[in-house]
């Protein structure tokens, strides 16, 4: 048993040397993305990182081990079907029982972050849920994030969470959320969930600046970097709407609860929208992974130069 994240040989190397590196969770891809498509998607996200001049890092749980960069053979392992799913508190269990898990934002920002990394894509951020009044469902994503200083590139959170109050949440456990050249909070498949975004931020540059000022003060909790889904690729209002109150009430009628829910939910999008949520969700995990590609080719060419910011 070893409780030592075991770093592929590319991300140590590119760690050591400060060379842009930025973390891609496996959970989206094992519990968010049908076979085979999420394996293409998994692909292609480490494809989208390296043209941008970053080494990719998919974290996952294989064998008991904590592995931060996944070979061919780890990432097919991912995409094949049964692994659990991992959140933060999770990790301790599956290293000590030799287990496989798929990694949340939770788990992915902590072991991330332990490594060095300080960039991280997905799709979506956990957040609050909507019956959360009487289930207690809050994501294990907001408390990692409070504690966990990283930039977590997401498109907002899901729409089938409580928006509102996921927004509460994150500024209590005092989360800068920026929006990337928007006003609105992005709600996943749409690119307005139709509250507004704290702070907007134009430019990879301003991002770097907030990053460098954020944790030059000390801070321990993560930022949260809110990039919407690119318009050609949004969802239909009308039957985003219709599908999201259909899987929804399925949901309640099923009695899902705990872990299963997000993959519920996505999974009867995929299936009610024909296959259109599905090119939604890895368009915006897509644009994600390139933008995080960006910034942490940004902070790494900082930190080379001696240049911290630009102020
Ligand atoms: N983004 C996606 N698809 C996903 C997720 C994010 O595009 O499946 C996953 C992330 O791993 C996130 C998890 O941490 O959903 C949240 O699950 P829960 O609500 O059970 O905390
Ligand atoms: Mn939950």
């Amino acid at each position: 048993m070893t409780d030592r994240p075991m770093l592929a040989p590319e991300v140590a190397d590119a760690l050591a040397a400060r060379r842009p590196v930025v973390a891609l969770e496996s959970t989206l891809l094992a519990h968010g993305l049908p076979a085979p498509d999420n394996h293409v998607v998994g692909t292609a996200l480490e494809a989208v990182v390296r043209a941008a001049g970053a080494v990719p890092a998919t974290v996952a749980v294989l064998d008991g081990v904590a592995r931060i960069g996944l070979d061919a053979a780890g990432l097919a392992r991912v995409c094949a079907g049964g692994l659990s799913k991992l959140s933060r508190r999770d990790l301790g269990v599956a290293l000590g029982l030799g287990l496989d898990g798929a990694t949340t934002v939770a788990s992915t920002a902590v072991l991330a972050h332990s490594a060095g990394i300080r960039v991280f894509a997905t799709g979506g951020l956990g957040g609050v849920h909507r019956d959360a009044r009487d289930s207690w469902d809050v994501s294990a994503d907001l408390a990692a994030l409070a504690t966990t200083p990283l930039v977590v590139v997401c498109s907002g959170v899901k729409s089938i969470l409580d928006v509102p109050a996921t927004l509460e949440q994150l500024e209590t456990l005092s989360v800068p959320v920026l929006g990337f050249g928007t006003d609105a909070f992005p709600g996943f498949y749409r690119r307005d969930s139709g509250m507004a975004v704290p702070w907007r931020v134009d430019t990879v540059g301003q991002v770097a600046d907030v990053v460098t000022a954020h944790l030059g003060l000390g801070a321990e909790s993560g930022i949260l970097l809110a990039n919407p889904v690119p318009a050609a690729d949004e969802l239909d209002r009308d039957l985003h709407d219709r599908v999201l109150a259909e899987g929804l009430a399925r949901v309640a009628a099923r009695g899902v609860r705990g872990r299963a829910v997000t993959p519920e939910l996505l999974a009867y999008f995929h299936e009610a929208t024909g296959g259109a949520s599905l090119a939604c969700n890895i368009a915006l995990v897509t644009a994600n992974a390139a933008l995080a590609a960006r910034l942490a080719v940004e902070l790494s060419g900082r930190e080379l130069s001696g240049r911290p910011g630009t102020r």
